[in-house]
């Protein structure tokens, strides 16, 4: 077999890009080396739809050790009475839980996309708003946070069916014991969908979803730091609300419905590669070393918001309890002359100086989605860079210097040059 040089040129390509740049997208982070190689494993060739012992395919005696440790490490790690490690990514995760405790037609009520939402939790360009029928709650204008008695308002009004909470970017931590409440006095279930901070969640730094929510989601490659993939957790399994019943009459469990609507309700055969990194990456994230690097992204966050709004931006509710924030770039006072920064304008310009953010919709954001008013950035991945305090003043210097000179390509490639030359003392690959 010839050697693939055009895909291995362009892995080395992107390999340098991830090298020697700044990278702020709040979903992104630089997974070790262990959970890289079994993601690169044999366990790719391996057919094992079912779970582990109850396998459609033979020859699965392997894999299922590995799945067994995967949820065993996943369990221990979240403190979860059960899991199922088998989603492909977040979007399948939520998409099984639905395809579990709905059916097309009913209400859901979940986090306004465009206040920092997902697009699973009920977009209408999402299969979550095309086969249910949403509602949303959202932030509050002045304070830019989630205020439950308005979200108690919507539940009593609209009486869904299941209430997610959950977003892609809200800096603040959830108040899942006051939503479960909610939850309770409309009769529906409960689901968290803790993508963005569940390596925080994991080792105790944020509020804990699992003794409110019936069910939790996560990805699991942001904070977390595994594999690209997902996984739904109960903290305690109980009998489905449905009244759906095994062969023998007896009522399924929730955790049977939820199996099954991963495995056959909406995918094949589980990527036992990607698992066996999940396992790698949950071990990763039980040691000592991980803690460290939690409580260090939050730090790193934290400060960040901070220089932020010394120089003028806007952070949503005025900083971050967790790893990300979002930025509200309408109201940063500009140079005379200069045209007025957008999303878009940022997120074009800063990768210009190897520094990579996404543009995003801010609360009450009077711009497209393919424009934005805003930027989302969070400190996962340059944390796992080795990055501490006495950086972030000099990051956050670096990216108003682009936007303040967005139409000046000579001050942008020196920027470029600090960039790559701060980013040289914190290797990546060996
Ligand atoms: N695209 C992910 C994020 O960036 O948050 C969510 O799906």
């Amino acid at each position: 077999m010839k050697k693939d040089t055009a895909i291995f040129n362009l892995i080395a390509e992107e390999k340098k890009r991830q090298t020697v740049g700044i990278e702020l997208i709040a979903s992104e982070n630089y997974v070790s080396e262990q959970v890289m190689k079994a993601m690169g494993s044999v366990l790719t060739n391996k057919y094992a739809e079912g779970l582990p012992h109850k396998r459609y395919y033979g020859g699965c005696e392997v894999v299922d050790k590995v799945e067994q440790l995967a949820i065993d490490r996943a369990k221990q790690l979240f403190n979860a009475e059960w899991v199922n490690v088998q989603p492909h990514s977040g979007a399948q995760a939520n998409a099984a839980v639905m395809l579990a405790v709905l059916k097309p037609g009913d209400k859901i009520l979940g986090f306004d996309l465009s206040h920092g939402g997902h697009l699973t939790h009920g977009s209408p360009v999402n299969f979550s708003g095309k086969l249910y029928v949403p509602s949303f709650y959202g932030v509050e204008e002045k304070t830019g946070r989630v205020n439950m008695k308005k979200v108690e308002e919507i539940a009593l009004r609209e009486k869904p069916k299941l209430i997610i909470c959950g977003a892609s970017s809200y800096s603040r931590d959830w108040d899942y014991k006051t939503f479960r409440k909610i939850a309770d006095k409309v009769g529906a279930l409960l689901m968290a969908d803790i993508s963005h901070p569940s390596g925080l969640i994991a080792r105790g730094l944020l509020n804990d979803p699992l003794p409110y929510c019936h069910i939790v989601t996560t990805t699991t490659h942001k904070t977390l730091r595994g594999p690209r993939g997902g996984m739904i957790m109960m903290g305690k399994d109980f009998p489905n609300p449905f009244g759906e019943k095994t062969p023998k009459g007896e009522i399924k469990m929730m955790s049977q419905l939820l199996d099954a609507a991963v495995f056959p309700g909406t995918q094949g055969g589980p990527l036992e590669h990607v698992i066996a990194a999940k396992a790698v990456a949950y071990g990763e994230a039980l040691e000592d070393s991980y803690l460290k690097y939690c409580v260090q992204v939050m730090k790193n966050a934290k400060l960040m918001a901070e220089c932020f709004v010394e120089k003028g931006y806007k952070v949503i509710s005025g900083g971050t309890d967790n790893h990300c924030m979002l930025i509200d770039l309408r109201s940063k006072k500009i140079p005379n002359g200069l045209a007025p920064l957008t999303g878009k304008l940022a997120e074009n310009t800063l990768v210009k100086a190897d520094i990579t953010v996404n543009k995003n919709m801010v609360p009450f954001d009077d711009k497209s989605p393919f424009v934005t008013s805003g930027i989302r950035v969070g400190a996962a991945a340059i944390t796992t860079r080795g990055l501490k305090e006495k950086h972030i003043p000099k990051i956050v210097n670096l990216i108003d210097k682009v936007l303040m000179n967005h139409d000046n390509e000579k001050v942008i490639l020196e920027v470029r040059k600090e960039v790559n030359k701060m980013m040289k003392d914190f290797p990546l690959f060996s």
